[in-house]
Formats: C-alpha cells, sequence, structure tokens
C-alpha cells in the first residue's frame, strides 16, 4: 500500500493569465485547467497536490516555509523567477524536499536569457516545452522518484 504523498504545486509571476494572451507560445489552457488535471492525476496516484500561484516572489516563498513540514515534494513553474532569483532557490534549499521544475514552452528555443535557470541545477528533474503535459509528466516524475520507481 502506498502513501498519500503531499506535493506543493507553485505557479509563478503571471501564470494567471494563461489562457488569455499569447496563446501561440502558452497555449489556450487555463491556470484552472491545469490545477484540475494535476488534482486528477493526483488522486489517480494516490497523492494530494496543493496550488499556489502568486505574482510576488516572497508569497511564493512564504508559502514554502509555511509548508515545508507537511509536504513531501514541491513542482514548481518559476516563470520569471526562474531566471532571476536567487532567494527562490535557497528558499527550495533549506527544505531539502525534492524540487521537479517544469514549464509550459521550450525555454531553450527562446531568448537566451531564458537559458538559465537558478532551480534547474538543485531540481531532481526538469521538464520543459510540453505544454501543460510538462505539469503531469512533472507530477508523475515526482511521484517515481519519491515511492523510489
Ligand atoms: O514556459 C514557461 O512555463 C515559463 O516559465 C513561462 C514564463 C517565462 O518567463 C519563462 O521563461 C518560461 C512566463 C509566464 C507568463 O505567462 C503568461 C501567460 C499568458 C500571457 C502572458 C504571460
Amino acid at each position: 500500500m502506498s502513501t498519500c504523498l503531499k506535493i506543493l504545486v507553485l505557479h509563478g509571476p503571471n501564470l494567471n493569465l494563461l489562457g488569455t494572451r499569447e496563446p501561440e507560445i502558452y497555449g489556450t489552457a487555463t491556470l484552472a485547467d491545469i490545477e484540475i488535471h494535476l488534482i486528477e492525476l493526483a488522486a489517480q496516484s494516490e497523492a494530494e497536490v496543493m496550488n499556489f500561484q502568486s505574482n510576488c516572489e516572497g508569497e511564493l516563498i512564504d508559502k514554502i516555509h509555511e509548508t515545508k513540514e507537511e509536504i513531501q515534494g514541491i513542482l514548481l513553474n518559476p516563470a520569471a523567477l526562474t531566471h532571476t532569483s536567487v532567494a527562490l532557490r535557497d528558499a527550495l534549499m533549506a527544505t531539502d524536499l525534492p524540487v521537479v521544475e517544469v514549464h509550459l514552452s521550450n525555454t531553450y528555443q527562446r531568448e537566451t536569457f531564458r537559458h538559465h535557470s537558478f532551480i534547474s541545477d538543485i531540481a531532481v528533474g526538469v521538464i520543459c516545452g510540453f505544454g501543460p503535459s510538462s505539469y503531469l509528466l512533472g507530477l508523475q516524475g515526482l511521484l517515481e522518484y519519491l515511492r523510489g520507481e
């Protein structure tokens, strides 16, 4: 019997706009659509996800601090903070929890400033370029990692 794993899912700045603008880059799914799919996948996998989106770096960091004792892993799309935030990196490192980084777009096909991530080298895995499926693949990978599969 597998334990119910709790995963914090963090969505960074501007991801609340998904489905409303720039569909050629980010697709037409809304953040609510992605969150529902993650909740469904978690339920099928005997896990639970807590979704949180913020446009503020500090709020994302506070959420990590507040929940770190009750979760087993973190799935995150840091959005633009991927390329800028030492503070988010430090907060993740301070948890000792496994982290999976996901992106909707293939950041390596885009501007060079998107090629560097402050998170990737401390993540157990990174998935980018598959649209909303990046999140589902990331959750699956994180759960398998936690279960030692
Ligand atoms: O591809 C991704 O998932 C990104 O994390 C998205 C970030 C971007 O800064 C990263 O380089 C790659 C941007 C999120 C902004 O999302 C929007 C959605 C709709 C309309 C405008 C922005």
